[in-house]
């Protein structure tokens, strides 16, 4: 994917742009918004691709590859410098280690700088066994009873950490597996103080300019208690180790009706919200494109960010990260899709009118208040998309792009189908 193929795509795109544009243009403008300093905006969002999103996910009944899918790290970056072109969003990538641990840190952090890539947080993994593995996480690794399973858990924490370091990440996030599948297996309280006196440890030798994001999930795989099972553990837990532990959010990880925003408010409040995994979600975690099932939910907790901003709230750079498992559709087009639909989300949440909200809120104006949100909402910012990615010298149409440029074709022949199946997103 080269400039000229970009440059060709939006040519045939320009006209019919421009006129949508001046369209909302002058809409906005007639409620006071002024178009571009909202385009600035959205054209400075950034977004992480996670390492483990560029293959065909599955379920645990099967998996479906396509073809010309990434059989190695290299070949994952290679297809995130290609969304980064088309959407000028997506600059970094997360690592899941060991699933895309590298022979060679430094040459995958020189590599991925020449294709104009660093790398965010990095994602440990003590939800499995890993092949030359000592002891066992069946029965949990930060909680587990036995002190030697938590020494080896804490252990691979360093090692996250040591392999982010020589990457150029700044932190990492852990989820933990842990918890029980039913009730009286698990000791409620001490395996949560087990859970805290590990985390101490990879803590306390962290980089001093690293961050640690807690991930709460309520269930899956344990079916009856987590032990980091919501935002109030998380909570409790990053409030405990220190002002460099935050709280995650993954969207996908709550209970059905959880008001998300609502957590991520409180979050905010509490000085704890670190960042988001991306994704959505009908019945559990399913791990779907951002804003294809609860488009409003995504909007409203974008709204919860940018009242944050306007309110100027000290210390509030959430992470953006993507957390999608793509069963059907090509993962490079899910990311496309989902980069375009976080900069919708983000593009709507700031045409809020802060200052009217407020007015109707104080005044108890409920219905007015509601619609300022809903206004904001309904609007079409499609134009106003393309023009932050056609500024960023990203395409205007990144999935038509995408498709033009016979890329995935080129990629079939290319990486010839080796045995190479990418591990089983959770
Ligand atoms: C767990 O379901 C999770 O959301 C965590 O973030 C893991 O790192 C990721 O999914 C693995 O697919
Ligand atoms: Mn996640």
């Amino acid at each position: 994917m080269n400039r000229d193929q970009i440059d060709q795509s939006n040519a045939g795109r320009t006209a019919a742009h421009q006129r949508d544009l001046d369209a909302l243009g002058e809409r906005l403008a007639r409620g006071g918004v002024d178009l571009d300093a909202v385009v600035e905006r959205v054209r400075r969002f950034e977004v992480a691709i996670p390492s483990w999103a560029l293959g065909t996910g599955g379920t645990r009944f099967g998996r479906f590859p396509g073809p010309g899918e990434p059989r190695d790290v290299y070949e994952k970056l290679q297809d995130v410098a290609v969304i980064h072109r088309l959407t000028g969003a997506a600059p970094r990538v997360s690592l899941h280690i060991p699933w895309d641990e590298p022979d060679d840190p430094e040459r995958l952090r020189q590599h991925a700088e020449g294709l104009g890539l660093a790398f965010d947080a990095v994602n440990s993994n003590t939800f499995q066994d890993q092949p030359a593995q000592a002891r066992s996480y069946k029965f949990g690794s930060f909680s587990h009873t036995d002190v030697a399973v938590r020494e080896q858990a804490v252990e691979h924490h360093h090692r996250v950490v040591q392999v982010g370091e020589t990457l150029g990440s700044r932190a990492i996030s852990v989820w933990l597996a842990d918890g029980s599948n039913y009730p009286g297996q698990m000791h409620l309280r001490r395996s949560f103080d087990r859970v805290l006196a590990c985390l101490e440890q990879v803590y306390a030798a962290l980089p001093p300019d690293w961050l640690l994001f807690t991930e709460h999930k309520p269930y899956e795989p344990a079916f009856y208690a987590t032990v980091v099972q919501d935002w109030g553990s998380s909570y409790l837990l990053a409030q405990a180790l220190g002002e460099r532990a935050r709280c995650l959010v993954d969207l996908g990880h709550h209970l059905p009706n959880t008001n998300i925003e609502l957590v991520v408010a409180r979050l905010i409040g509490a000085g704890k919200l670190g960042g988001f995994h991306f994704n959505d979600a009908k019945y559990g975690d399913d791990d779907l494109t951002a804003g294809s099932i609860r488009p409003y939910q995504l909007f409203l907790v974008f709204n919860e960010l940018v009242d944050a901003e306007h309110d100027q709230v000290p210390g509030l750079q959430p992470a953006h990260m993507i957390d999608q498992s793509h069963n059907l559709k090509d993962p490079m087009e899910a990311l496309l899709q989902t980069v375009d639909q976080l900069q919708g989300a983000y593009a709507r949440a700031l045409l809020v009118d802060r200052a009217a909200l407020d007015a109707y809120q104080e005044s108890n104006d409920v219905l007015m208040a509601e619609m300022t949100l809903q206004r904001a909402f309904q609007a079409d910012v499609a134009a106003l998309v393309a023009e932050a990615r056609r500024r960023q010298g990203g395409a205007l149409d990144p999935i038509g792009a995408f498709r033009e440029s016979g890329y995935r074709a080129r990629m079939a022949r290319e990486r010839v189908a080796a045995a190479y199946a990418p591990p089983q997103s959770l």
